[in-house]
């Protein structure tokens, strides 16, 4: 959806602790990109860059951990804003640069031209073009920092999401290990063109976090503000086959408001859906924050945040 920062604060659900899935061990070594040895001096701040694409200015920004090591290699996640957004907003919104979240992680939040991203009919560039923006950005970043290739992430929200799962579903998809949208809006992976998903590698670790009352990037699909929304019951089970998942379990907490999803593919969770029954199109958090109050919502039961950090520190690149 179009955000609209102005927005009227009503109090919805709140007292909640969060659900998380279970973490999983680091591996040991790690090889690191040639931006290892560089020395920074912006640990744990926010900085602000740019480079050209395709011929075109784009801009982004990173957030190295409070205790960078300029040797050491670690895992990267790129974070995907909404329309009519910028980085700087999901970075506030999802609170995903603090260290609690990312402590042991380098955070890069890309802006999208005009404030979009490709796949949406709205967006000013073509999908080829905002995938290439990504090649580009993973080698500007792994020229500058010590990354650990093998542990690449991406995660979104609405277009943003829409996005993570068009980057999933081509080529340069492959140089990251897991992926993450919320609230996607996926128009380029829908009825019509979900046979032109062609993911790198599979199966490809995705999880999906959606509210059951979302008003603008409806649960049951349809006519979305880009164009052609799937529903996400359908659009999960595309990616079930494309991971070849053979078995499903339902969890249901908080009163049957939240449904948790779990497929596992090649004896691998790599398929989960998070559903929260009365949440609408804003980042699940337990705390309030901007894309709620902006839906007229609260808090909700699950920390977002948390659960897609955990469920990334479950996978490398194999
Ligand atoms: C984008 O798609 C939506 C949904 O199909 C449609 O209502 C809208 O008119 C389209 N906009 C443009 C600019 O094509
Ligand atoms: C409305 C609100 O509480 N927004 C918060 C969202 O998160 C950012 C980052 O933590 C806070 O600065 C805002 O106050």
């Amino acid at each position: 959806m179009r955000l609209n920062l102005a927005a009227v604060a009503v109090a919805c659900i709140a007292a909640a602790t969060h659900a998380s899935p279970a973490t999983s061990p680091q591996r040991a070594a790690a090889s690191g990109t040639k931006g290892c040895g560089k020395t920074h001096y912006f640990n744990g701040i926010t900085q602000y860059f740019g480079f050209k694409s395709s011929g075109r200015d784009r801009k982004y920004s990173i957030h190295l951990p409070v205790n960078y090591q300029k040797s050491k290699p670690y895992p990267l996640v790129l974070g995907f804003h909404g329309s009519d957004s910028v980085g700087l907003f999901f970075e506030a919104d999802t609170k995903m640069s603090e260290s609690r979240f990312s402590g042991n992680k380098i955070m890069v939040y890309p802006d999208g031209i005009g404030g979009a991203w490709a796949g949406a009919n709205y967006s000013k560039v073509s999908v080829a073009e905002d995938l290439q923006f990504v090649a580009d950005l993973l080698d500007e970043i792994r020229g500058g920092y010590c990354i650990d290739n093998d542990r690449i992430y991406a995660t979104g929200m609405s277009n943003g999401g829409g996005f993570v799962n068009t980057i999933a579903c081509n080529e340069v998809g492959g140089e990251f290990a897991a992926f993450a949208p919320a609230s996607g809006s996926y128009y380029t992976d829908n009825d019509e063109h979900h046979d032109e998903c062609k993911p790198a590698s599979s199966p490809l670790p995705l999880l999906e976090i959606h509210g059951g009352s979302d008003k603008s990037v409806h649960y049951e699909g349809g006519e979305g503000e880009g164009g052609d929304e799937p529903a996400i019951p359908d659009w999960l089970s595309w990616w079930a086959e494309r991971n070849g998942c053979t078995s499903v379990e339902q969890d249901d907490s908080f009163n049957g408001d939240v449904h948790h999803i779990t497929w596992t593919c090649d004896g691998l969770e790599t398929l989960q859906h998070w559903k929260v029954d009365d949440m609408g199109h804003c980042w699940a958090s337990t705390e309030i924050n901007f894309s709620q109050i902006s839906v007229g919502e609260g808090p909700t039961h699950i920390q977002a945040s948390d659960i897609i950090m955990k469920f990334f520190d479950q996978f490398s690149k194999p």
